[in-house]
């Protein structure tokens, strides 16, 4: 199976790419981390961008704050799909960072999900190897399954609760 690369902005950012992290695992997908600014080591950023689908990543999870042009970075340097993950900052409350991972113009195109959503990055990541993987898919359907039966489980209680 492909791997998913993972980018973070700054380890400040790990709390969010934990969930992420977490997610992969269950699913028992290979990731490999990496701390790459698109601004304080541009360069590093571009080369794993370069090297990504030859050193057999299948999809890019990027995460960053505040003026957030980490993902679209990468998905310059790259054709294989990239994920960005706009990460809550200190000022704005992350829409400073959503609006910066998912305005990117035509042509370079960032699948964005919501501001510190870790773990519907690794969810989507999953769904993309899942294509052409069936065993992953399974796992996945698995997976939609379980978290079914915890919100019954949930209605199934509620009442107890007021
Ligand atoms: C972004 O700036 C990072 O992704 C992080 O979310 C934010 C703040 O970085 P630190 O100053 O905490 O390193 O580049």
């Amino acid at each position: 199976m492909k791997k998913v690369g993972i980018v973070m902005g700054s380890d400040s950012d790990l709390p969010v790419i934990q969930k992420t992290a977490d997610t992969l695992r269950a699913l028992e997908i290979e990731f490999e981390v990496h701390v790459y600014s698109a601004h304080r080591t541009p360069v590093e950023a571009r080369e794993f961008a370069l090297s990504a689908r030859s050193m057999g990543f299948g999809v890019i999870i990027a995460a960053a704050g505040m003026a957030a042009h980490l993902a679209g970075a990468i998905a310059a340097n790259t054709t294989l799909p990239v994920i960005g993950i706009p990460c809550k900052g200190p000022v704005l409350d992350g829409l400073d960072a959503l609006l910066s991972t998912v305005q990117m113009p035509s042509g370079i195109p960032v699948a964005t999900v919501g501001v510190n959503g870790g773990t519907n990055a690794a969810l989507l990541a999953a769904q993309i190897l899942a294509v052409e993987d069936k065993a992953l898919a399974e796992r996945l359907a698995a997976k939609r399954a379980a978290d079914t039966e915890a919100v019954l489980a949930k209605d199934a209680g509620i009442t107890g609760r007021l």
